[in-house]
This record gives C-alpha cells, sequence and structure tokens, in this order.
C-alpha cells in the first residue's frame, strides 16, 4: 500500500465518487471490524450524502466476537444496518443481498407499486485502502458473475459486475483516505498493516501494541509469550521479556529488539495473540453513520 493522500488527490476522489454515486443506490461502506473508527474516513457522510448505506465491518473473523456484536448493536441504535463479515472464507455471500435488499426495502416496494420491477439494484462498495474491498468484491461477485462492460453515461472504463441476484455492482470499489489528524487513528492502522511501518519506528509501534495489549488483553498476551507477572510494565520491558522468551539473543546477550518487535506484529496481524479488537463503541462515540 503506497497511497499518498494528498489535498488534490482527496478532492479529485471526493468528485469522482459523488459523480458514480448519482448512478447508483446504495452504498456498501466496509470499515475494519477491530477499528471502526480509525477505519472510516471522516468525510464518509458528506461524501455519501443520503445515498441508503449498508456498513460491512470486514475482517470480523479476526476480531473480538464480543465487540463484534456491541459494535452491530451501536449501528442499529443509530438507525444503520451493519453486518460482520470475513470475505476471505465466507462460504458465499447471499446474505449480503438481502441485506441491501432490506435496506432499499421502501424503495424497491414504491418501484413494484409502479410496475418497476426487474430493475437491478446498483452498488458500490467503498472503503480505505486494505480493509479488503477487492476480496469482498471477488467473493460477492462470485464465480457465476459476468462483467457487463461499459454502458453508456457512465465514466469510462467503469464496469458493472452483474450479479445472478439482480445486483450490479460497480467493480472498482471507491478508495477513501483515512483520518490522519489523530495519533492514536494512526496506531491503529498499523498495527493491523493498513499504513507503512515507516510512519512510526517497529520497536516503538510494538511497544505501543504491547502496552494496549497487557491493558486489554493480558491473558491472551501473557498465554501467547509465556508471560506470568505483567502488571505495570512499560512497552519495551514487554518486548524484552518476550525477546528473551524466543532466545532472540545478539552477540553479548542482548535481546534482539527489532526481531521481537516485528514477531509481535506479524503474530497480531496473524491472529496468533488472540482475536483483538482496538476500539469498542463504549468509549468511541464519534462514528459518522
Ligand atoms: N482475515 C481476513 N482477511 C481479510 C478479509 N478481507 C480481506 N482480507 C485480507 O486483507 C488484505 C487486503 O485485502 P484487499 O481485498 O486486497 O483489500 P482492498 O481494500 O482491496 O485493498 P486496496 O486495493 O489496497 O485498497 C488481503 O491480504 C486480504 O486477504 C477478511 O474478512 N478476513
Ligand atoms: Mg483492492
Amino acid at each position: 500500500m503506497n497511497l499518498q493522500w494528498f489535498p488534490g488527490h482527496m478532492a479529485k476522489t471526493r468528485r469522482m465518487m459523488t459523480e458514480q454515486l448519482g448512478l447508483i443506490d446504495i452504498v456498501v461502506e466496509l470499515l475494519d471490524a477491530r477499528l471502526p473508527v480509525s477505519s472510516q474516513n471522516p468525510e464518509i457522510n458528506t461524501i455519501v450524502g443520503s445515498k441508503p448505506r449498508l456498513i460491512i465491518l470486514n475482517k470480523a473473523d479476526l476480531a473480538d466476537e464480543e465487540i463484534n456484536r456491541k459494535w452491530v448493536e451501536y449501528f442499529k441504535k443509530k438507525g444503520i444496518e451493519a453486518v460482520l463479515l470475513d470475505s476471505v472464507h465466507a462460504k458465499n455471500l447471499n446474505f449480503i443481498a438481502d441485506k441491501i435488499r432490506n435496506v432499499l426495502k421502501d424503495k424497491l416496494e414504491k418501484q413494484a407499486e409502479k410496475g418497476m420491477v426487474g430493475r437491478s439494484v446498483k452498488v458500490m462498495v467503498v472503503g480505505i485502502p486494505n480493509v479488503g474491498k477487492s476480496s469482498f468484491i471477488n467473493k460477492f461477485a462470485g464465480r457465476a458473475s459476468a462483467v457487463t462492460g461499459d454502458r453508456p453515461g457512465v465514466t469510462r472504463g467503469k464496469q458493472w459486475i452483474r450479479l445472478k441476484n439482480g445486483i450490479e455492482l460497480l467493480d472498482t470499489p471507491g478508495i477513501l483516505w483515512p483520518k490522519f489528524e489523530d495519533e492514536q487513528t494512526g496506531l491503529n492502522l498499523a498495527y493491523v498493516g493498513s499504513i507503512k511501518d515507516e510512519i512510526i519506528d517497529v520497536e516503538t509501534l510494538a511497544c505501543k501494541l504491547l502496552e494496549f495489549l497487557n491493558g486489554t488483553y493480558k491473558a491472551e498476551l501473557c498465554a501467547r509469550y509465556k508471560l506470568d507477572d505483567t502488571d505495570g510494565l512499560a512497552g519495551y520491558e514487554l518486548l524484552e521479556l518476550i525477546g528473551k522468551k524466543r532466545g532472540f539473543v545478539i552477540s553479548g546477550g542482548e535481546i534482539d529488539l527489532l526481531r521481537a518487535a516485528n514477531i509481535v506484529l506479524d503474530e497480531f496481524r496473524m491472529c496468533r495473540i488472540g482475536r483483538i479488537s482496538l476500539e469498542t463503541p463504549d468509549v468511541e462515540e464519534e462514528i459518522n453513520a
């Protein structure tokens, strides 16, 4: 992921998306279930406007199950439909088509009353880089779908994928920019690997993650690295302990902290430490819905 968002780039994306919005019935917004706030575009409401929206909390397989449920509840209270999804392992995504129809129920009923039947529902998928847009589109479209080709009036190069269930999907997702202002947002996105590690050095990143884990997922952390008394330990102390446990020793008996840091980040991203959510609706109330 090498995307750099500059003001000009953002304006262009916003413009493109606004153009395409005219053609679609519903926006499917992908958020990372582990960090729904940090993985949301800060201007999503302005961009999407009054278009119906379905939120997919993707990568739900990597997130804390209890917190997943809380997020779904949270969105429900805000009057917005949100579904949990694992775009990689899900067998079929027919239930997403049902959810889409459900969100559009009133509109579809009105169309039916007017005798407008058989019209396809046009869907655009949006989300920040690495959230799983391509995985979702491929799985949702499935093998049996056909690319319908350019349509008149559609931005050149844009293709619609016609699904068997009367849904048409814009084959290129809208790539949105994440929030940058807030340091914690940057850290959260870096932990999960959605922005480059280089924004902050790997050791510091791992230390900050370890401190979070030691506060919120202590049992999982201790189990994974066979630690027992981690109360009040600083990130660097945790990293050193982990390096020691793993035998990452360099010349002179020093611990290879960089190696330990990379291992911690890799294992976190591969869900080896456990299913971990970085944000919960209890403390995060600033989502756009
Ligand atoms: N475990 C898990 N991994 C997922 C899921 N969805 C996507 N991934 C993984 O996340 C990574 C990014 O997925 P993509 O589908 O390429 O994401 P994208 O939004 O298209 O990314 P860009 O094209 O870079 O904007 C890949 O390694 C996927 O295998 C999911 O639901 N669960
Ligand atoms: Mg992609």
